[in-house]
């Protein structure tokens, strides 16, 4: 087999560009694009949630909930100051922590933005969100052959609370402009309530998942009303141009509608909406920074007491909110695949399988976790030895410094998604590498494939590609691990949250400027 390491001369780290975005550089834009009117994010997913905690003062602790989202924006609020957050409140003692209005200041340590919780009734949560958005949008959109599942009463409730949303927001900001930026497949009606309302006010969304073909998206029952709010959006982003090709052919099939290819707009009723890609990523030097830290090298510690990783030449990580879109089954199956071929790896390598669960009350989900618990149990009962297990499972909730141990102590990190609009695991795990070490291996079908070749790309469906790549992984000369590192901690460090989030409020407040 040819080495694909030597197509790689040897790496030079480019010089750090005058342009690249910061969190100050991002802050000082704010400050000119929010002068006279405020940014206000809407998502379903709130950014910290609160706990009762009696051991507490206050009577309080908090803690920051999974999920790409909430790590992409909560950093981008902190450097715009004076922003305001819209987003529903699911913490056991999210009410307490809030005044009247449900506003809370948050980060809790060091507040810099304001919260608003939007509180739902047990029903509107399963219509709106457990139902259209997640039974309905999410596998829809992700094409994981799963049947998408829309009913009528789901989407009664899925407009009321994209209603709600709307009117917490018309709430705030009162009779004043502002740019509101509506986020992902949770609140696609959001933009054309507030239009309705306020037809003065700059609205973005951002879709922060796979946009399918033409010939999926007509399945949905609902599809032409979800257009119809989308495109009340003055700006639509999506991750890589092929999301938003597929919405721009999706609109072409269902609504009418003219297209301006030369520009990505489409103009309906008199209204324009421009279509941009523009890749999410991560606070690199954050990242990083949280990486080098005592408390991580602490964790560090406890997670190889916890795991007696010290025995083993290889440490493999899978780490990912708990779904059936992420590989699970296939990358554990892809560690049985390569004990089979490969039985010089037994005893001396471990996989650690982390996150949490997500979407509980969803069946799909329970399912993932019945199907994730019996394989690995297959497959530990088929390779184990006295004293010796591949797979270790882990359920418990982590934080940042233990997911950055977890990152340091990985010698391959393996995202396997079947789909996935970005990936920020992916970026997470090259930004903790300080070290230049490591090796990730990754799902062609992830938004982050794009930015990242030097990464070993394997199809999640193919079981067998998987295992190679991971013995590739595992046999990579340290030399070649260092060139892919540095070659994706410059494109990570270069293309970070702030770029992201600098490029979207530009184009959503200049227009493209
Ligand atoms: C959606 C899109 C897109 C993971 N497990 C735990 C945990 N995490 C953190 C990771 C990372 C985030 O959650 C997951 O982000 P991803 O991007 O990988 O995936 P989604 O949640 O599906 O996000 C995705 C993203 O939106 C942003 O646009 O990239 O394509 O599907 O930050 O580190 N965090 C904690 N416990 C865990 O168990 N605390």
């Amino acid at each position: 087999m040819v080495d694909p390491g030597t197509i790689y001369p040897s790496f030079v780290e480019p010089a750090p560009e005058p342009g690249q975005w910061s969190q100050e550089r991002l802050r000082s834009l704010a400050g000119e694009l929010f002068a006279d009117a405020p940014l206000v994010v809407v998502s379903n997913r709130e950014p910290y949630v609160h706990l009762p905690d009696r051991a507490k003062p206050d009577g309080l602790s908090w803690r920051r909930p999974a999920g790409g989202l909430v790590s992409g924006l909560d950093p981008v609020l902190r450097a715009v100051e004076g922003g305001l957050w819209v987003a529903q409140g699911t913490g056991e003692a999210d009410r307490l922590a809030a005044d009247a209005w449900g506003r809370v200041a948050v980060p809790p340590d060091h507040p810099s933005y304001t919260l608003k919780r939007v509180w739902l009734h047990p029903n509107e949560v399963a219509g709106y969100y457990e139902g259209i958005s997640n039974q309905g949008l999410w596998p829809l959109c992700h094409v994981v052959f799963l049947r998408p599942r829309f009913t009528i009463r789901d989407w009664q409730q899925y407009q009321k609370v994209n209603r709600r949303f709307a009117e917490a927001v018309l709430e705030e900001v009162g009779d004043g402009p502002a740019y509101v930026w509506v986020q992902d497949y949770h609140l696609c009606l959001v933009p054309k309530y507030l239009r309705e309302a306020r037809p003065d006010l700059t609205t973005g969304i951002f879709w922060h998942i796979p946009w399918p073909n033409p010939e999926i998206f007509r399945t949905c029952p609902f599809g032409a009303e979800l257009l119809e709010g989308l495109l009340s959006a003055d700006i639509i982003g999506f991750h890589i141009r092929y999301h938003g090709a597929n919405f721009l052919a999706t609109v072409e099939q269902t609504l009418e509608a003219r297209h301006d290819r030369e520009r990505r707009e489409i103009i309906r009723s008199g209204h324009t909406t421009r279509v941009v890609d523009i890749p999410i990523s991560v606070d690199f030097d954050e990242e990083e920074a949280t990486a080098q830290s005592s408390e991580t090298a602490q964790w560090m510690d406890e997670f190889r007491n916890r795991f007696k990783l010290d025995r083993f030449e290889h440490v493999l990580l899978g780490l990912d909110r708990f779904d059936y879109t992420k590989g699970i089954p296939e990358r554990l199956m892809a560690v049985d695949v390569l004990l089979q071929e490969h039985p010089e790896y037994k005893g001396k390598l471990v996989f650690l399988q982390v996150g949490e669960m997500s979407r509980i009350q969803i069946a799909h989900y329970q399912a993932l976790n019945d199907e994730v618990e019996k394989l690995a149990q297959e497959i530990n009962d088929r390779h184990r030895t006295a004293d010796w297990q591949p797979i270790e499972l882990s359920r418990n909730p982590v934080d940042r410094p233990d997911l950055m141990a977890l990152f340091r102590l990985a010698d391959v990190c393996v995202v396997s998604s079947l789909h996935d609009g970005m990936n920020l695991v992916a970026k997470e795990y090259v930004a903790s590498r300080f070290d230049e070490g490591g090796v990730l291996v990754l799902s062609r079908f992830t938004g982050a494939a794009r930015e990242l070749p030097e990464a070993l790309l394997i199809n999640p469906y193919d079981i067998r590609d998987i295992a190679q790549r991971l013995h590739q992984a595992l046999q990579m000369p340290e030399h070649q691990q260092r060139d892919r590192m540095r070659r994706m901690r410059s494109t990570v460090r270069r293309n970070n949250i702030y770029a992201w989030a600098g490029r979207f409020l530009r184009e959503m407040v200049l227009g493209g400027v």
